[in-house]
């Protein structure tokens, strides 16, 4: 038994994302999206670095967001096994594509709009929240093709159309809401952040940030488009987070730590304290980058700031200003890090930390004194289905185990966190590779890397794990 005590309302549940899970990729009148031009191998990594020059799927190549896990006919069946384990709430997105098929479009897509009202019919008919992100990593393509994406200023205004038809469609149904997922992936990945792509010899750093501040300004529209047509609604910024240690106690590391932490912190500052903080002046100064504004966006960012801080924690990472140390590299969730000799990684390179957890959760409440979301954490593993047909991810327990137990360290320390959606509750493709293999669910989905398999859902030991953990409200993690 562990002695934690979480409160009494804690949102336990999952975390998905439109592109990861749905398929259906142009069915019910859905447009291409930017994740529908991310082939799985090696050309993904450049085309989410914003190299490309193809905006339809190429012949021959394979495209796992079109298919995904077909929850978009599915969902009935995977929300069953949600309300099974006993969810409270589960974190999902909307597709904008799905909603305004060209991003610019005059009126919305009824059948979109449609698909997403049983989506929540069916997830409060089994007594679960929805928590809503609306952007997860997909602009619709048009967008990217005839504006530019976010370095083009009238994205702002294409978002608060789409933001404002949503929150007003689903405000009898929808209670949390957050604007961007990880808002700042687009610092690391911008076109998958916010569909950035470059051309020769531009100024990309320039490019990402004016492209920050458009969405910086239409996250605060979408909070004040929130608060205005449902008050008791709650709805969050969303944050790639985990700590940045520094290697040594040397100044420069420690002083390094903090900026790369600050790179990250910068959005969230905006998003929660209303201002451009001074650090942040300085760097664009200091790295002759101008942000273009217009007159009201301060008042906007000022007036509006979130309800509470959502985040995503994988892992922490590790700096130093000693290029032979900065050799030791090791993967994380696209930051990458500096290996840290004290942690063990998971099979793709990612550091495993749970008290990292407990630590990134205290400097989080430290900063922003406003409710804590978990809106992502979890294990991507290979899972091997044995010769009894079952998946015993012991692996993954011992991961989401170590890793509750810090975030009810944490809650003990008084960080108020108001729930917990593991990411993947179910497989589903991974976001940085396009592979199935990378499986995070307590739901074991029957497809390969290739796309190959009959879909078919066969729940796995931490399916049961969870179960009872969701049951006891964190007090039975064994
Ligand atoms: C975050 C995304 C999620 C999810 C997660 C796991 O960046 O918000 O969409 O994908 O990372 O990463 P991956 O799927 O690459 O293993």
């Amino acid at each position: 038994m562990s002695t934690y005590q979480f409160p009494d309302n804690f949102l336990w549940g999952g975390a998905i994302a439109a592109n990861q899970t749905e398929g259906a990729y142009l069915e019910g009148g859905k447009g291409l999206t930017l994740v529908d031009l991310l082939p799985t191998g090696k050309k993904r990594w450049d085309i989410m670095l914003g190299k490309l020059d193809q905006f339809t799927p190429v012949e021959g190549e394979f495209y796992p967001s079109h298919e995904a896990i077909d929850f978009f006919h599915r969902y009935k069946e995977d929300i069953a096994l949600f309300a099974e384990m006993g969810f409270k709430a589960l974190r999902v997105s909307i597709a904008w594509a799905r909603i305004f098929p060209n991003g610019d479009d005059l009126v919305p897509n009824e059948a979109g709009l449609q698909f997403y009202d049983d989506l929540f019919d069916e997830l409060l008919k089994h007594g679960i929240e929805p928590v809503v992100t609306i952007a997860h990593f997909d602009v619709p393509v048009n967008l990217i093709v005839k504006y530019g994406s976010w370095r083009n200023r009238k994205l702002v205004g294409f978002f608060e159309t789409y933001a404002k038809t949503i929150l007003e469609r689903y405000k009898d149904k929808v209670n949390y809401w957050m604007t961007f997922n990880e808002i700042n992936m687009l610092l690391h990945l911008p076109f998958v952040g916010a569909g950035l792509v470059f051309k020769e010899g531009e100024d990309q750093r320039q490019i990402k940030y004016q492209a920050a501040h458009h969405q910086l300004v239409a996250s605060s529209l979408a909070v004040k488009a929130c608060h205005e047509i449902n008050p008791d609604a709650k709805i969050g910024c969303m944050l790639a987070a985990g700590m940045t240690y520094s290697y040594t106690c040397n100044p420069d590391d420690v002083m390094d730590a903090m900026e790369k932490d600050r790179e990250s912190f910068f959005f969230i500052d905006v998003q929660s304290r209303g201002a451009y903080p001074g650090y942040a002046k300085r760097f664009f100064k200091e790295n002759d980058i101008t942000i273009e504004m217009e007159a009201d966006d301060e008042a906007l960012l000022k007036n509006h700031a979130v309800d509470y801080i959502g985040f995503s924690y994988y892992a922490s990472r590790a700096t130093s200003t000693d290029p032979e140390v900065l050799k030791n590299q090791t993967a994380g969730n696209v930051f990458g890090s500096i290996e840290n000799p004290y942690l063990e990684k998971s099979e793709w390179g990612w550091t495993i930390d749970p008290k990292g957890f407990r630590i990134t959760a205290n400097q989080l409440y430290d900063r922003y004194q406003k409710p804590l979301f978990v809106v992502e954490n979890g294990l991507g593993a290979v899972d091997e289905v044995n010769t009894d047909g079952e998946v015993n991810d012991d692996y993954r327990i011992e991961y989401l185990r170590k890793h509750v137990a810090e975030m009810g360290e944490a809650i003990e320390d008084g960080v108020d966190i108001i729930g917990y959606t593991s990411w993947g509750p179910i497989d589903i493709v991974s976001a940085s590779t396009g592979e199935m293999k990378k499986r995070y669910g307590y739901i074991y989905v029957d497809k390969d890397n290739e796309g190959n398999g009959s879909l078919e859902r066969q729940k796995k030991k931490s399916f049961h794990w969870y179960k009872q953990v969701i049951e006891s409200n964190g007090e039975i993690l064994d």
